[in-house]
Order: C-alpha cells, then sequence, then structure tokens
C-alpha cells in the first residue's frame, strides 16, 4: 500500500555528446522529464518521461507530459492509495486517455516508491530479475560515414559495444545503403550491424533496400515503413529471411497481439515509454511470448533513471536481440550521484531497493527548465 502525498515535475536540458541524426530529427539536446513522488509513508519515488525531438518521433512532448501531470493526473492520484501498479494503471486509465510517456513516468516513480518502502528492487515488483546484467548496441548516428566508421572502431577496441545500429532513412535509398554497407564492411562480419529506418520509407522502397541490406550482410531491420502499415509489415516479414523488428508499430500488449495474430515474424521493441510503464511494457513481452515473436529492450534515449526503470523490466525477460540501453551514455551529463557502469557490450542493473540509485538535486536543479 503506498498513498501517493505529492508530484512535482521538472524540464531538464542536456546536452548530447555529439548530434544524433534520425529520420526525422536531429538531437542536439536531450528533454528529460523527471517527477518526484513523495508518498505518505516517508519515501520518495523518482520517474523519467522522455521522447525524442520534440513531436517530431511520437505525439507527446516532454513539455505536453509535464502538462498532463500537473493538470490531470496529480489531482487525480494525490491522496490516493494503491495497492500496487495494477491499482494505479487503473485509475489513471479510467480518467486519462494515452499519455503513455507522461503514465510511464508516473509507473516507474510508483515502482521506485514501492521498492524502498520494501526494501526490493523493482525488479522483483516485476516478477524478479534473471540477468544482473544486460547486453547493450551502440547507434551509430553522426550523419557521416567515415565518423561512424571511426566510432565504431574506437568503441570495438576499448570493448564497449560489439554491436552496433545505424539510422538511416533521411537520405535517397541508394546514399542510405552505401551507407550502411561501407560501415558493415569496415566493422567486419563477426560484428552485428542492424538498422532503423524510423518509418521513412513507402513498400515499394522497403522491397529494394531490405533485399540489398539484406545481401549486404545486415542483420535486423527496424520499422522499414510507417507504423499505420501493419499489412505491410507483415508481408515484409514474411517475405525476407532478414528479420524485422517492429518499433513504432507496436506500442501496447494491443499492437503486439493485432500484428502476431497477422501473421507477423520478427521481434518487437519492448519500451516502457510506448507501453505506459515498466509493467505496461511486460504485458507486450507476454503477448509476444505466446505468439514466438522475439524481443529486444528498447529506448527512447532516456537518461539514467528512465534507463534504470526499463532496465529493471528487462532483466525479468529473455531478450534474444538484446537491449539498446545506452541512452546515458549519449548525454553530456546526467541527474544521478552514480552512473551506470557499461562495459564488454553489457550493462549492469543497479541492485538496491526501488530503481537502485539516487538523484542529484544539485545537478536536477542546474539543468531544469526555469
Ligand atoms: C528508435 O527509434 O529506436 C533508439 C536508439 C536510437 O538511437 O534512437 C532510438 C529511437
Ligand atoms: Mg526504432
Amino acid at each position: 500500500m503506498l498513498t501517493i502525498e505529492s508530484l512535482a515535475c521538472w524540464l531538464v536540458d542536456i546536452p548530447t555528446i555529439r548530434p544524433h541524426k534520425l529520420s526525422m530529427a536531429t538531437m542536439g539536446c536531450q528533454t528529460l522529464m523527471i517527477v518526484r513522488m513523495q508518498c505518505a509513508e516517508g519515501v520518495v519515488g523518482w520517474g523519467e518521461g522522455t521522447t525524442i525531438g520534440g513531436l517530431s518521433y511520437g505525439a507527446e512532448s516532454p513539455e505536453a507530459m509535464k502538462l498532463a501531470i500537473e493538470t490531470y493526473l496529480s489531482p487525480l492520484l494525490c491522496g490516493q492509495t494503491f495497492t500496487g501498479v495494477a491499482a494505479l494503471t487503473e485509475t489513471m486509465n479510467a480518467s486519462v486517455k494515452g499519455n503513455t510517456f507522461a503514465k510511464s513516468a508516473l509507473e516507474t516513480a510508483f515502482l521506485d516508491a514501492q521498492g524502498k518502502r520494501l526494501g526490493l528492487p523493482v525488479s522483483a515488483l516485476l516478477g524478479g530479475a534473471i540477468a544482473t546484467r544486460l547486453p547493450v548496441l551502440w547507434t551509430l548516428a553522426s550523419g557521416d560515414t567515415d565518423n561512424d566508421i571511426d566510432e565504431g572502431k574506437r568503441l570495438l577496441a576499448e570493448g564497449r559495444h560489439d554491436t552496433f545500429k545505424l539510422k538511416i532513412g533521411a537520405r535517397s535509398l541508394e546514399t542510405d545503403i552505401c551507407h550502411a554497407l561501407a560501415i558493415k564492411a569496415a566493422l567486419g562480419e563477426s560484428v552485428s550491424v542492424r538498422v532503423d529506418v524510423n518509418q521513412a520509407w513507402d513498400f515499394t522502397t522497403a522491397v529494394k533496400g531490405m533485399s540489398a541490406l539484406q545481401d549486404g550482410g545486415i542483420d535486423l531491420i527496424e520499422q522499414p515503413i510507417p507504423l499505420w502499415d501493419r499489412q505491410g509489415l507483415i508481408a515484409l516479414s514474411q517475405r525476407f529471411n532478414v528479420p524485422i523488428l517492429a518499433d513504432e508499430a507496436v506500442a501496447t500488449s494491443h499492437d503486439g497481439y493485432a500484428l502476431a495474430s497477422g501473421g507477423f515474424s520478427g521481434a518487437y521493441a519492448l519500451k516502457i515509454a510506448k507501453a505506459g510503464g515498466p509493467a505496461q511494457a511486460l504485458k507486450l513481452a507476454h503477448v509476444a511470448q505466446a505468439a514466438g515473436v522475439a524481443l529486444y529492450g528498447g529506448t527512447m534515449l532516456e537518461g539514467t533513471l528512465g534507463t534504470v526503470a526499463s532496465l529493471h523490466a528487462w532483466s525479468t525477460i529473455k531478450m534474444q536481440w538484446g537491449t539498446e540501453m545506452f541512452g546515458p551514455l549519449l548525454l553530456k551529463d546526467d541527474i544521478v550521484v552514480t552512473p551506470l557502469s557499461f562495459n564488454q557490450g553489457q550493462v549492469s542493473v543497479p541492485q538496491g531497493s526501488g530503481l537502485g540509485i539516487e538523484i542529484d538535486c544539485d545537478k536536477l536543479r542546474f539543468y531544469a527548465r526555469k
């Protein structure tokens, strides 16, 4: 049982270590929407809602997440007692439609507070961890082929990552194919290289593009066509040997059910923000498991808080395609006391109670939008 006493939100702007180029936006800065949940039992929970490129990736901006919490969700939740996330979800969904990014921040904060109160890690509240370290790839997205090759070779030599994702879709098909295949050839046969098109192609372009990428040894092709084209994604998954990773097309367990029952084969990218929180993302994972669809731990390029919330959830299930929980490494700084430890292509899941991280309130104040 936890009684929510008050909620406070901040928009925290942190520069990225280099421009990060996606098909729909170039990021030079990331905005973390941070929420602090004070509970009557004396515990405090922290949550994060983060998206990419303002409103260019998804329908909720960081500013809208803060507004949804302050104007609608806070009056609904404050003063109420909840037995766990199931009750919290029921209450939120009964009065607030959509807004899964804001709800994800709140579900995370609730799990953090509940874990601290019970002396258990968040993973224990989600079924229990089956791993303490998870594989993490890195995204090469500087926008320049030679820079990406140098970055990839450096990270391989340092032993930090052994798997890479490339962001394509902003340029012509020919340019993108040359870019991806040059990086694959330079990094070598044993290094897994995947691409994320972020919905940029139509079906015909996807057939051409997937064929060339498959022949060039690319391992996985993420969201080649728009999220609404479910039939197209199913057809592509049946046509090619190279597997498809559905990302924007699968936000919730309902999307996962519709795709799998339509004949999709491949993998789903889980993201806590798309689903409405760590526990909601696991509902999609369970639908995938029932349908024989593989899993992948996805990111909205969160800072450490949102990344750790995801890691607790991902640590309770088998991820056939690993994870991309590298968000904190893309940021010049963060708002936690102890950064996560990334090495040998893996990240360690914090083991303390709740999320197992401590917020650096001075840094939170420093980076918070005034
Ligand atoms: C996405 O669409 O997958 C994940 C890694 C990255 O660089 O961007 C994100 C978003
Ligand atoms: Mg993606």
